[in-house]
């Protein structure tokens, strides 16, 4: 069945890949348990799209990493018959719908559940408040910019944004500054999301990056490269901070907006910053995993040690323990016994 199905990408397996990422994606829009699910599949998909031979029979399917009997079977399915009937129960008309609500910057899961049952069923009937739904700010742009904010940017206009605008405007307020390009852009991917930005500052000669937030987003607002806010949640002149925005190149016509994170941080906690924000995330999940069966407690704040948990609810921690490791990624990679990791070898 498979020379036919495979194609564009030149994986011998992209038709099951398809198949499989439709599945992922529907569970991730329908959420709750389902989103358990959705992360398996978002592992098996990575080892699927690094082979090089086509899958052939039930043991090649098992040779994959995170496939086991289940997966095994739904990819046999897909290689005999090309199809997975699993897809059309779980293609649902609701999920359909809410699956394009989730489109929009701040709906997930379950406010696409809440839109579904006042009645909305596109994306015209939520800008028409339809059954007395009512968007907030976020939401609002994030309708406004639906098509902008759901395509990915080339790596170049990231680099572009970043190193011709964000950059220099951070180093304008305080030459000292860290300004590093994080996430799918560190790993060296050739499309990213969106530009996510890590600031810092050695505080040896005696000052710190306190304030420099608000001052930032003032410039980049003035200079026309941030062009909405949508969340400043916390405190944003503290030692940590976060922002998220919309952003785009000035006085370029017809310049798409593209989303803008930014995460401040305090220096003794960089190497855990620089780690987190690089991911992916599902390398995150697992670093974070290594260190929980080893005692310890792994975020982006640093590696801790002797962190007592809530044992009727395991995230919620009753103290916050001792940093053992926080400056450097290389010291945290070290500790866990994992072998240093460049960041574009680090997915799942
Ligand atoms: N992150 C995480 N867990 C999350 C969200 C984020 O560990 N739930 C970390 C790992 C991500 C990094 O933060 O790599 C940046 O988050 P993004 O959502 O911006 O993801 P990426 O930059 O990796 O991908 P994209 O190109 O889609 O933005
Ligand atoms: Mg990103
Ligand atoms: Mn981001």
């Amino acid at each position: 069945a498979f020379p036919e199905f495979a194609n564009k990408t030149g994986n011998p397996n992209q038709y099951i890949i398809d198949k499989l990422e439709e599945l992922k994606n529907l569970h991730e829009a329908r959420g709750g348990e389902d989103k358990w699910r959705a992360i398996t599949y978002t592992k098996v998909l990575r080892q699927l799209r690094l082979l090089k031979e086509p899958i052939r029979t039930r043991a090649d399917a098992f040779r994959l990493k995170h496939v086991a009997e289940k997966t095994a079977n739904k990819i046999m399915e897909i290689v005999k018959t090309g199809d997975l009937r699993r897809l059309k129960y779980e293609r649902t008309p609701d999920l359909l719908v809410r699956q394009v609500f989730q489109g929009i910057y701040g709906v997930g899961p379950d406010v696409s559940q809440r839109f579904y049952l006042a009645g909305c069923r596109t994306l015209q009937d939520l800008a028409d408040g339809v059954g007395g739904v009512k968007l907030n700010e976020a939401q609002q742009i994030g309708l406004k910019y639906y098509e902008d904010i759901n395509s990915r940017m080339p790596r170049a206009e990231a680099e572009e944004i970043f190193t011709k605008y964000i950059q220099p405007a951070a180093r304008k307020i305080d030459s000292k500054l860290e300004v590093h390009i994080m996430g799918s852009f560190r790993r060296g991917k050739p499309t990213c999301g969106d530009i996510d930005v890590m600031i810092t500052r050695d505080p040896a000669d005696g000052k710190t990056h306190e304030g420099i937030l608000t001052r930032l987003l003032k410039a980049l607002h003035d200079n026309g490269v941030i062009t909405e806010d949508l969340a400043i949640p916390g405190e944003p002149d503290g030692e940590e901070a976060i922002y998220r925005g919309l952003c785009r190149l000035p006085n370029t016509p017809n310049a798409q907006r593209r989303r803008l994170d930014f995460l401040v941080i305090p220096w003794k906690c960089r190497g855990a910053a620089l780690m987190y924000y690089t991911g992916d995330d599902i390398f995150n999940r697992k670093m974070r995993f290594k260190a929980n069966r080893m005692g310890y407690s792994l975020n982006q704040r640093g590696l801790f040690d002797g962190v007592v948990r809530n044992p009727s609810n395991w995230s919620e921690k009753l103290n916050q323990g001792n940093v053992i490791a926080s400056e450097s990624e290389e010291e945290i990679f070290k500790i866990l016994g994992v072998p240093f990791l460049l960041p574009h070898q680090r997915a799942g």
